[in-house]
This record gives structure tokens, C-alpha cells and sequence, in this order.
């Protein structure tokens, strides 16, 4: 793994990435992508894994969006091959069965923000500035964000952001429930470190199963989706956690997963 575009730091089963491209504010190209391909092999290979915390490295930027430099000279064939690899990439974080949240500490642009929006929730610093510039560059977002952004924050707010390419801060973010909370950019760490044990006495299976019935479910019908739930919740009995914690509560100690 490249360590000098990525750096993966794990402690108790939660993992936090951090891009780590400073001075071109985090931009991303072929090698950041490719080593968040690696980063997620031994992801997904991590059966301790309790959750995954991405980042951006500095205080400036979370991520500015894929690298322009690296883009301006695509030809169509190009573009679709960097799209549909990226596409795959981001896939794997999505479906990761964890956890993923984005710790945004900075500007979070085009590809950034839609890197953003393929984790499960967002939370910002106060200094955050959010925007899907495309179509000030000639492009449309191409990592999802037609996609992702308008099942975040509804069709009418996406179509404005991304026709008009207008930028928001951490508060706007806020309000129209891109991120689910906004801080000061000194409490992100603490806030990530109490998010982490939070996470971490969570029962492992439970989480990633509400987590599946979640996304799966919003692809189908709601009695479809209702079913699902039925089924998953009926499968958590299966398994040693639903004992365990249930038992915890009843002898009023913690639960070990
Ligand atoms: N790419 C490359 N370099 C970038 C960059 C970017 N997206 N953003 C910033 N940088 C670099 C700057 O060029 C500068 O480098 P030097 O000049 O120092 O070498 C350095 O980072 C610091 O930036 P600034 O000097 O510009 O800093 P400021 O504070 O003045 O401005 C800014 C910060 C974030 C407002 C500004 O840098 C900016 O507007 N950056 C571009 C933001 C942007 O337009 N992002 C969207 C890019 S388009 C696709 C998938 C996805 C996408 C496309 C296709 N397919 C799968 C095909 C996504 C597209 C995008 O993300």
C-alpha cells in the first residue's frame, strides 16, 4: 500500500483513513484511488473491523475534488475507465459492513463530496465547504453524485448544487442533511475518538445487518422492504450476539461482543 496518499491508522477494530495529499488539498487521482483499492483488500479482509473513519490530511481540506490537472487531459475512452474504476472503488467502501463515516475537516468538492456521500453519514468541522463544481469545469459529477446526492438531500437541493455549482458551508450542510453535525475543527478528533467507542460497543453483526436492511430496503417496494426487515431481525436470533447482549441486560453488566 502507498502510505504516503492513504494513511491507515486501526486501534480496536476502527479503522481511520486519511487522504494525505495536503498540498494539492487532497485531490484525488489514479494513486490515491489505488491505494484505497488496497486499503479496502484488508478492510474487508478484517473480521475484527467495527467501523471505518475517512478523512482528509491538513486543516484546509477534507477533498477538493478529483485531480483537475490529471483530468484535463482525458480522452472519453479514459474518462470512462477512471469512472467506472473509481465507481468500483467507492462501491467497496459503501458496502463495506461497517460504519463508514466522514470526517469532513475542510473543503469537500466534486469527487470529495461524492466520496463523502458514499459513506454512511458526514460530520463537519465549521470550516467545511461543501459544492459539486462540475459544471464549472465542463463536466458533470462522475463519482455518483447525480446519484447519491439527490437520495441525501432530495432532488430539487441536489439539482440546484449541481447546475449551479454553488458552494455551501458546514451550516447549510447541516440543514439540508448533507452532514448530520457540524463542530469546531479542534473537537473533530475528540468527537471521532467518542464516535469510535460508541461504535465499538455496538454488536458487530447487529450493525452491519440494520445496515443492509437499510440500503437494501430502499431499493425495493415497502412491503418488500418491510419483509427484509422481518427476515434480518428474525436471522439476529441465529446468532450469539442477540444472547448475549439480552443476557448482559437481564445479569446488568455490559455486553461482550
Ligand atoms: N485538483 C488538482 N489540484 C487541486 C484541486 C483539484 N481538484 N483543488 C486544489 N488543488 C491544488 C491547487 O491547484 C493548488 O495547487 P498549487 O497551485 O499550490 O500547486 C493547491 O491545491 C491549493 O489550492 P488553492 O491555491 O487553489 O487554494 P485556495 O484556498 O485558493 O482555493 C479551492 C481552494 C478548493 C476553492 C480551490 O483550490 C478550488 O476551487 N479547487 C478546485 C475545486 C474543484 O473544482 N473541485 C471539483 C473538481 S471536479 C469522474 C469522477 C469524478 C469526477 C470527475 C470525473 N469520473 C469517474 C470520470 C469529479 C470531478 C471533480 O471533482
Amino acid at each position: 500500500m502507498s502510505e504516503s496518499v492513504i494513511d491507515l491508522q486501526e486501534r480496536d477494530g476502527i479503522a481511520r483513513l486519511t487522504v494525505n495529499r495536503p498540498k494539492a488539498l487532497n485531490a484525488l487521482n489514479d494513486a490515491v484511488l489505488a491505494a484505497l483499492d488496497e486499503v479496502l483488500d484488508s478492510l474487508e479482509a478484517n473480521a475484527g473491523l467495527r467501523a471505518v473513519l475517512l478523512t482528509g490530511a491538513g486543516d484546509k481540506a477534507f477533498i477538493a475534488g478529483a485531480d483537475i490537472t490529471r483530468m484535463r487531459e482525458q480522452t472519453p475512452r479514459e474518462a470512462q475507465e477512471f469512472a467506472r474504476r473509481a465507481l468500483a472503488t467507492i462501491k467497496r467502501l459503501e458496502h463495506l459492513p461497517v460504519p463508514v463515516v466522514a470526517l469532513v475537516n475542510g473543503f469537500c468538492l466534486g469527487g470529495g463530496c461524492e466520496l463523502a456521500l458514499a459513506c454512511d453519514w458526514a460530520v463537519a468541522s465549521d470550516n467545511a465547504v461543501f459544492g459539486q463544481p462540475e459544471v464549472q469545469l465542463g463536466i458533470i459529477p462522475g463519482f455518483g453524485g447525480t446519484q447519491r446526492l439527490p437520495r441525501r438531500v432530495g432532488p430539487a437541493m441536489a439539482l440546484e448544487l449541481i447546475t449551479t455549482g454553488r458552494k455551501i458551508d458546514a451550516n447549510e450542510a447541516l440543514r439540508i442533511g448533507l452532514v448530520n453535525r457540524v463542530m469546531p475543527q479542534a473537537e473533530l478528533d475528540a468527537y471521532a475518538e467518542e464516535l469510535a467507542d460508541q461504535l465499538a460497543a455496538s454488536a458487530p453483526q447487529a450493525v452491519g445487518t440494520a445496515k443492509r436492511a437499510l440500503y437494501d430496503g430502499m431499493d425495493q417496494d415497502m412491503d418488500s422492504a418491510l419483509a427484509l426487515e422481518t427476515s434480518l431481525f428474525a436471522l439476529c436470533f441465529a446468532g450469539d450476539e442477540q444472547a448475549e447482549g439480552m443476557a448482559a441486560f437481564v445479569e446488568k453488566r455490559r455486553a461482550r461482543f
